[in-house]
């Protein structure tokens, strides 16, 4: 990234984090090619913001895309470019599209303001600038563009924990088992195969109860970060139950899985479990049970169900053991 023409302004914004409600300790980019103009709005904003000036709109269109800035103060009456041209390109591109633009217009020249806020300018402020309006101003979209951030994380939140198990951070049952009807569908349309693992641990009850319940929630952790570790970024691993996972593998026919399955099982058979952080290793072993969609149509439910048959007779034929 090249280098802004910030000014040396030597005020040292106020902490982000401790005063965001307040509107202040903002990133702001100011794009102004006046240094009359600059020299005196820049040291006025710095009181509460960091503020980078840039005098040339294509240099700014960059910062902004790339700067993670919360405002950028666009003067429309630049003397070598058209800051509305900047305003409008600002707004097309997904990289700058949310960050709010408070627009500086002379007084002479309604016209190009209008534009300015038909483009979406989400404010403006007259030449001569007044100091406190424009302090007054810069805060309240600052302010703004924190809120809606903080709504976008909260409602991002939401969603993968509703979609996650919290303690493996694998999907969990629910999301599993609507996604798998799509993804069903999709191999049913698309004539492709698809299999289903379910997994079991073996003796996981003698886990908890010889190591203790926290290190039976560590050995989850570690066969989750293993079952991560084994699977394409196409399949679709969650916890489905307790010590019980499912994986569903799309584009992947009943030898294959076989295969997939088998290689999981051995490498957990063959290297101890270290949990406890570090001071215990103990020895893991995994039942799974196999099936695949059948024909085109065939309920998720009755695929589930042949893993689950599957899973039993792997229990009952001695565990340890993959069966299809
Ligand atoms: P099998 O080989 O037949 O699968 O025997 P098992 O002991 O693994 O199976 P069983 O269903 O009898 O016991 C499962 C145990 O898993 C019982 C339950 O207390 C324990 N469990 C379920 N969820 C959790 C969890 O989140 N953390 C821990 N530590 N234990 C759990
Ligand atoms: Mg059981
Ligand atoms: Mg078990
Ligand atoms: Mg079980």
């Amino acid at each position: 990234m090249r280098a802004i023409t910030s000014l040396e302004i030597g005020v040292q914004a106020p902490e982000r984090s401790a005063v965001s409600d307040l509107g202040v300790g903002g990133r702001i980019l100011l794009v102004d090619d006046r240094p009359s103009s600059y020299e005196r709005l820049a040291p006025v904003l710095s009181a509460e913001h960091t503020v980078d000036v840039e005098p040339n709109p294509t240099e700014a269109l960059f910062h902004a895309a790339e700067g993670n800035y919360d405002l950028l103060i666009v003067s429309l009456s630049l003397e070598n470019y058209d800051g509305l041209r900047l305003c409008s390109q600002a707004r097309s591109l997904e990289r700058t599209r949310q960050i709010p633009i408070l627009a500086i217009a002379d007084a002479d020249n309604n016209p190009r303001l209008l534009r300015g806020l038909e483009i979406g300018v989400n404010d403006y402020l007259m030449r001569p600038v007044d100091k406190n309006e424009l302090l007054a101003r810069a805060r309240t979209q600052v302010r703004r563009r924190r809120y809606t951030d903080h709504l976008r994380d909260n409602v991002q939140h939401s969603i993968e924990a509703a979609i996650t198990d919290g303690l493996t951070g694998l999907h969990n049952r629910r999301y599993m088992e609507s996604h798998l009807e799509t993804l069903a569908e999709q191999a049913a349309t698309r004539g492709k195969p698809l299999a289903l693992m379910m997994l079991d641990i073996d003796f996981f009850k003698s886990i908890n109860d010889n190591h203790g319940h926290d290190c039976g929630d560590d050995v989850l952790r570690e066969f989750a970060v293993r079952i991560r570790k084994s699977i394409r970024g196409i399949d679709l691993a969650c916890r489905y139950g307790g010590e019980e996972f499912v994986i569903v593998m799309p584009e992947t026919d009943m030898h294959v899985a076989s295969m997939v399955a088998e290689r999981l099982r051995r490498s957990i058979a063959g290297e101890p479990f270290s949990i406890d952080k570090g001071n215990k290793r103990i020895e893991v072993t995994i039942s799974i049970g196999l099936s695949t969609l059948e024909k085109k149509g065939e309920p998720v439910a009755a695929v589930l169900k042949r893993a689950d048959v599957a899973l039993y007779r792997a229990k009952h034929d001695g565990r340890n053991r993959v069966v299809a």
